[in-house]
């Protein structure tokens, strides 16, 4: 069965999470969205958020189709995945360390997202530029320096003590870590190298997962789309500072 991954088709933004997770896996996966023809194109992609005979329809790309099976909510369609493409530990309890790992990481994406839109999702980051500053200084300071932290603090607590997140093995929370570092390192490179001097096993991991052989092959690909400023992660240099 192919999958089916609907995201914006120039952007990374969220659906990085799933395309990697589908590119480590291994998948058989159409980025719906960037192909032409039938079903296909973002318009493809709007209608089918629309579209009244899908019974469980998606707030928001990304989202899944995996034959009848739709899955929206990035965080839920990693822990739909995860198992199938063997990037997720056996056992309950790690399955759901795995997805509360993923959701912190979600939240972190989120609040990237505020400090280029912090007051209007729909207006531009140029209309909201004060707010915007006022909400980046806070990200630097505090928020990416405990959302780092706390990910070191998993590494290091692991009692598998294998350099990933949790277990033995590589799970798609390892991934997600890797993107969101990448993701940091773009948008705000200043404040990325402090916070990550202090988290020695993070960038450790994230050198781990950019070796994988499949995620190595997938970022050297034209499948990886650069990071911009259509994006979560934006660079304006006005936004970054030494924290
Ligand atoms: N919590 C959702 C957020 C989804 C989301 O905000 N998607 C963005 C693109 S990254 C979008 O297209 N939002 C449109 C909207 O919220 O109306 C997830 O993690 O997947």
């Amino acid at each position: 069965m192919t999958y089916e991954l609907y995201y914006w088709p120039t952007i990374q933004g969220r659906g990085e999470f799933v395309r990697l997770a589908l590119e480590q896996g291994g998948a058989d996966y159409l980025d719906m969205a960037r192909l032409e023809g039938p079903g296909r194109g973002v318009e493809a992609m709007m209608r089918l958020m629309k579209d009244e005979a899908v019974a469980r329809p998606s707030f928001a790309p990304p989202f899944l189709r995996d034959g009848e099976v739709m899955v929206g909510q990035t965080a839920a369609i990693l822990a739909y995945l995860g198992p199938k493409l063997g990037l997720a530990p056996e056992a309950a309890a790690d399955r759901v360390w795995v997805d509360q790992i993923q959701l912190t990481l979600a939240d972190l994406v989120a609040e990237t997202h505020d400090t280029h839109h912090p007051v209007d999702l729909g207006a531009y980051y140029r209309d909201q530029k004060p707010e915007a500053a006022r909400k980046a200084e806070g990200f630097r300071g505090q928020r990416i320096p405990k959302f780092l932290g706390w990910i070191e603090q998993v590494l290091v607590r692991n009692p598998a003590g294998s350099g990933w997140l949790v277990g033995a093995r590589p799970s798609y929370a390892d991934l997600s870590a890797f993107q969101v570092v990448e993701g940091l390192r773009y948008a705000f490179p200043k404040a990325a190298q402090s916070a990550l001097a202090a988290t020695p096993g993070l960038v450790a991991l994230a050198e781990r997962v950019r070796a994988l052989p499949k995620i190595a092959a997938y970022l050297a690909s034209e499948r990886r789309i650069a990071f911009n400023e259509d994006g979560i992660f934006r660079h304006y240099p006005e936004l970054d500072a030494q924290a």
